[in-house]
């Protein structure tokens, strides 16, 4: 397999650059100057790595895999744009048990965890947002952060709970390789929903603590519940401790303990 920055693929327009502010601002920029879906990012490093609700994304250079993918969901947006998410990040799982050997899961909404007990770490996360104009939306970036061979020691600097790939496997990995699984498996999981099959039933497979006892934290609140399922747009559907059933489309959840 070919270093990262040579990597190529029929059917994506792969763009590498050694240094950016963050991939995701470029490709909302490039969403918004009519770049058409199958434009993807990468970089070696970021000096802006964004993650959800302005949140930073930390990375040393060279050590991951940090890209953002260009969507054009077909009509209803709403709809369709929630499932690439996931079809994005189901993709990233088997891909990386597939590549590694290493078990993740998907924590919701948006993450890549290794262990699913109260010990669990984040190897992965992804920040999908949207770009249009007057009409409403139209383009769908996702952004993907991946530890891949950050060293053990570094990784208290990115985050309490962050992991890598090479601390949980011992083994470091060739990144075009992982990107490669991962892009075989995106075109598999978009044809196979084009023959009928919901994205969003597989994802929910893998998603962590369905059944269980969490803690989530929302912008404005921190509600506890059993995380009982997710609903068709993807939020997750929380039992609170008075019986009633609440939908949460942002958050943060943790396993409660
Ligand atoms: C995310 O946000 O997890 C989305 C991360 C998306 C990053 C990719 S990299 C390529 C593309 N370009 C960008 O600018 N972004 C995308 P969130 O769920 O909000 O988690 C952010 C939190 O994760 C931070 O507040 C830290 O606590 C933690 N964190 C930061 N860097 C980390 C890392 N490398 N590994 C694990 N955790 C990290």
């Amino acid at each position: 397999m070919v270093q990262l920055h040579a990597y190529h693929r029929a059917g994506w327009d792969i763009r590498y650059f050694a240094r950016v502010s963050s991939t995701n601002t470029l490709a909302l920029e490039a969403g918004q100057q009519g770049a058409a879906e199958g434009l993807l990012l990468i970089a070696d490093e970021q000096t802006a790595g964004r993650g959800r609700l302005d949140r930073r994304w930390v990375a040393p250079a060279g050590t991951s895999l940090l890209m953002s993918l260009l969507f054009r969901p077909a009509a209803p947006f709403t709809y369709t744009a929630p499932r690439i998410t996931m079809l994005c990040g189901l993709a990233l799982a088997e891909a990386v048990a597939e590549v590694t050997g290493v078990a993740v899961y998907l924590k919701w909404p948006n993450d890549l965890i290794v262990g699913r007990d109260a010990r669990w770490r984040k190897v992965a996360g992804m920040l999908s947002e949207v770009g249009g104009g007057a009409d409403g939306p139209s383009f769908l970036i996702v952004g993907i952060g991946l530890n891949v061979n950050v060293p053990p020691a570094v990784l208290p600097d990115l985050a309490p709970n962050a992991t890598s790939l090479l601390a949980e496997s011992g083994r470091s990995f060739e990144r075009a390789v992982l990107l490669d699984a991962f892009l075989t498996r995106v075109e598999t999981h978009l044809a196979a929903w084009r023959a009928g099959a919901d994205p969003l039933r597989l994802w929910r497979r893998r998603l962590a603590w369905l059944g269980e006892a969490v803690l989530l934290q929302t912008p404005t609140a921190t509600v506890t519940g059993i995380a009982e399922d997710v609903d068709d747009e993807g939020a997750l559907v929380l039992r609170l401790p008075d019986g009633r059933r609440q939908h949460f489309p942002v958050g943060d959840v943790s396993l409660r303990v």
